[in-house]
């Protein structure tokens, strides 16, 4: 609520008409055009490292495009008008070789700690999994060392190679361990479901220090008790949030590399979300939108929505 002085807003959708003006995220100024930015929005159009359907490279253009429809003055469910509590931009897209996966991943690193060193918090728009691994390298270098993760996808993402391959969107958290990028004791992944490799999948995930909310639990606990589990276990430790689009049933995200039916309703993560208000939120990603695979953009919306959402969690934060 404390209101910035000059903040350089989206534009208003009540002077121009929301599918006109830029296509930045939500039609926010791009980032050479702000001073003093808190919050960056950023693409990282990268997919060498899906196992099943390529093309999230196109996910940050597709997301952008979709959050045309957010409408930005004001939200409700937080009683904030969260661009001019904080000044938020776009960042563009940090350049990954698409054809080189250990050198995109040192791009990925180098490009978002850059961009950590001119902002306090960064929102990523995948792109595949993968690119968590080395955003949560750049994480700890800008806050000093393992952070709660809370991972919201179908998947574990903790195997440990595919086809040899170690760097892939189903290992970004097993590296992430062997890094100690993350805290043992306060970490979590919510909406897990379906078959797995192995059976002992589960078992070495939880060696890895992770909590697990299974995604029945949303049917048999309710969100208020899953809101609960998640704010215990995180605490008051710095919270990075991955969420893999994936985490919403195909019928509501159709457009990702590895649909998994049964998934969570869009409106139980806007709600899980909200719950989180007032945790130390420090920065974030949204992955694996496909837009190839997508219908009437159904699947971009809901990653639209729920960056605006994590940006009025931060706006809350700041007050
Ligand atoms: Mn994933």
């Amino acid at each position: 609520m404390n209101k910035k002085q000059d903040t350089v807003q989206p534009l208003d959708g009540t002077k121009v008409p929301r599918f006109a003006g830029p296509s930045t995220f939500a039609r926010l100024p791009e980032i050479r055009d702000v001073k003093d930015c808190d919050i960056a929005v950023v693409g990282i159009p990268f997919d060498a490292g899906t196992s099943f359907r390529p093309g999230a490279r196109f996910g940050p253009q597709s997301v952008r495009q979709a959050s045309r429809h957010l409408r930005t003055n004001y939200h409700p469910n937080y009683d904030e008008e969260p661009f001019k509590v904080l000044q938020v931009a776009d960042a563009g897209d940090l350049v990954c070789n698409p054809f080189k996966i250990d050198e995109a991943i040192k791009q990925i690193e180098e490009g978002a700690i850059k961009l950590l060193n001119k902002v306090n918090n960064i929102i990523s728009i995948g792109g595949d999994h993968t690119i968590a691994f080395p955003l949560l390298r750049a994480i700890n270098k800008k806050f000093n060392g393992p952070v709660a993760l809370v991972h919201f996808d179908a998947h574990l993402d903790t195997w440990d190679t595919y086809f040899g391959a170690p760097y892939t969107h189903g290992t970004p958290f097993r590296r992430a361990r062997e890094e100690n990028l993350f805290l043992d004791n306060a970490s979590m992944h919510v909406g897990i479901r379906g078959p797995l490799y192995s059976r002992d999948d589960l078992k070495n995930d939880k060696d890895f220090g992770f909590k697990i909310v299974h995604c029945d639990e949303f049917q048999s606990q309710g969100i208020d008790k899953i809101i609960k589990r998640i704010r215990d276990r995180v605490g008051s430790n710095p919270l990075y949030l991955s969420i893999d689009i994936d985490v919403l049933d195909p019928a509501f995200a159709p457009g990702t590399g590895t649909p998994e039916i049964a998934g969570m309703t869009s409106r139980e993560i806007l709600n899980i979300l909200r719950g989180l208000s007032g945790l130390n939120l420090i920065s974030a990603d949204v992955v694996e939108v496909s837009p190839a695979y997508d219908h009437a953009e159904i699947t971009s919306l809901a990653a639209a929505t729920i960056i605006y959402e994590i940006i009025n969690l931060f706006a809350k934060k700041s007050v």
